[in-house]
């Protein structure tokens, strides 16, 4: 008999695993982070659909204007950063917004820093027991001129998981 090999393979569902799959060319690289919240889906989707404020719980984001859109797909944000980074704006496109599958994806199409053509994707799944959120962030990129693939991943990852610590608190404290 044969069996389909991807649900052999890991446990994520067909529709989780395509969508955190991308096309990487040969100068690009990927990764995802995992982080467990303890606070139901509906608590941590609240925050993260709101592209028109990732200051709420990126650390990194000084500021946030909305440049068009009104917060739906094709909006355009201009996000300034805090001092101390490789960067001072970014421009960023909102692709994917479903409030009923929980998935946000946004492109980086502008700005003064070194990770062109980033994309990520986020999507939050309940706990078996429905008291907590599993959020899922992958994303790709092109390694930048004189850098590695393992120093753009080490780099883009810990920006990552400095977000979703943050958005781990930030969802913990709107429970008590
Ligand atoms: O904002 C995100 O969700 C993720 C990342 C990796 C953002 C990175 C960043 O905004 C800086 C923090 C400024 C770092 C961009 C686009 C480029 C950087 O160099």
């Amino acid at each position: 008999m044969l069996s389909n090999p991807r649900t052999t393979t890991h446990p994520f569902p067909d529709t989780i695993s395509s969508l955190h799959t991308h096309p990487v060319g040969h100068h690009q690289c990927c990764s995802a982070v995992i982080q467990i919240i303890n606070a139901p889906v509906s608590t941590v989707w609240a925050v993260v659909r709101r592209f028109d404020n990732p200051q709420a719980y990126k650390n990194f984001v000084k500021s946030c204007h909305v440049l068009n859109g009104s917060g739906d797909v094709g909006t355009l944000r201009q996000v300034h950063v805090i001092s101390g980074l490789p960067a001072a704006t970014s421009t960023e496109r909102l692709d994917i917004l479903d409030d009923e599958r929980h998935v946000l994806s946004f492109s980086v199409i502008g700005g003064d820093h070194r990770l062109s053509n980033y994309r990520s994707v986020t999507t939050l799944h309940p706990t078996p027991t429905g008291t907590g959120t599993v959020v899922v962030e992958s994303y790709v990129v092109d390694i930048p001129t004189g850098n590695t693939k393992e120093e753009t991943v080490g780099f883009v990852d810990t920006i990552v998981k400095c977000n979703l610590q943050s958005l781990a608190k930030i969802a913990d404290d709107k429970l008590s």
